[in-house]
């Protein structure tokens, strides 16, 4: 497939399979910076997903040897203030867009994930590193703070004590240490990094489609909302999918069958 929207992708490789899209970020020869252009075609992407009811779940990796090394720097290097701003606006909106597509998105972290990489890498929802990864927040080293809401996501995820260490000193760590940090959930050997992956996004793709993105929902949501409006929603939630998708679910287990989604 050349890319299941009108956009003719010049950085993305869009492919699918049984209700799974794999995104490829391909600017090896730039390390997979993060250009306006790749937000550009990642924006339209993402629209496009969004109303894609026979996609269950999207996969993001990148080519050779970086899953992103960051925003680019040839293209900020003359920016002024306002340019600057609106650079990071433009990544944070599409990173929104990430965490509000109604779909998984799996993080197949295949090497370098620094600065606006590793931004990326946590707007998906679930990232799975190669052990070759490389995690980090080197803008300091730059005279730079991170502007893809880094200085957000990261101290959520691993809380502020380890994220304000990250932060500060700029060190690269290694996928050990990220998944020590609860950065990535799972570290696998370089050549088998796409394959357990594919494997992950195949489990998520045979469940029950309509519960796969209300848990998602509930807990990008929820992550959001203080912890009552958060339970409020789910049981609003939890409630639709009976006389729905809930009600076949449980009828094929009593029957000893599988569901018929
Ligand atoms: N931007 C543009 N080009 C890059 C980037 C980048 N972030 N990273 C690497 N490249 C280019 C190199 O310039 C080089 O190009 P060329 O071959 O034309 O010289 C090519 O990719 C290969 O890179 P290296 O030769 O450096 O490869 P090495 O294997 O020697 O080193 C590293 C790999 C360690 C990853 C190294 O490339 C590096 O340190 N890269 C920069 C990492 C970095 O600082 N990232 C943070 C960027 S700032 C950022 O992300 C801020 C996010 C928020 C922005 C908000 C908007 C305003």
């Amino acid at each position: 497939m050349t890319g299941p929207c009108a956009m003719n992708y010049e950085i993305l490789k869009v492919s699918e399979a049984d209700g799974v899209v794999t995104v490829v970020n391909s600017r090896p020869q730039a390390l997979n910076a993060l250009n306006s252009r790749f937000f550009a075609e990642m924006g339209a992407l993402l629209k496009d997903l969004a109303g894609r009811g026979d996609v269950k779940v999207v996969v993001l990796t990148g080519e050779g040897k970086a899953f992103a090394a960051g925003a680019d720097i040839a293209e900020m290097k003359d920016m002024d203030s306002a340019q600057g701003k609106a650079f990071s606006q433009l990544g944070q909106g599409v990173f929104q867009a990430m965490e509000d597509l109604p779909q998984p998105v799996l993080a197949a972290v295949n090497g370098f994930a620094l600065g606006g990489g590793c931004e990326l890498a946590m707007a998906c929802d679930v990232r799975v590193a190669s052990s070759a990864a490389k995690f980090g927040q080197p803008e300091v080293n730059l005279g730079l703070t991170p502007g893809y809401a880094g200085t957000q996501r990261l101290p959520r995820l691993i809380g502020p004590g380890a994220a304000l260490s990250l932060l500060l000193t700029g060190d690269m760590i290694a996928a050990d240490e990220a998944l020590r940090l609860g950065l990535v959930q799972k570290v696998t050997a370089p050549e088998a990094l796409m394959t357990e992956v594919q494997a992950m996004a195949k489990k998520i793709a045979s469940k029950g489609p309509k519960a796969v993105r209300l848990v998602k929902r509930l807990v990008r949501q929820g992550m959001r909302a203080d912890f009552k409006t958060g339970c409020g929603l789910e049981s609003e939630l939890f409630g639709s999918l009976f006389g729905d998708e809930g009600a076949e679910g449980m009828k094929a287990f009593l029957e000893k069958r599988p569901a018929k989604w």
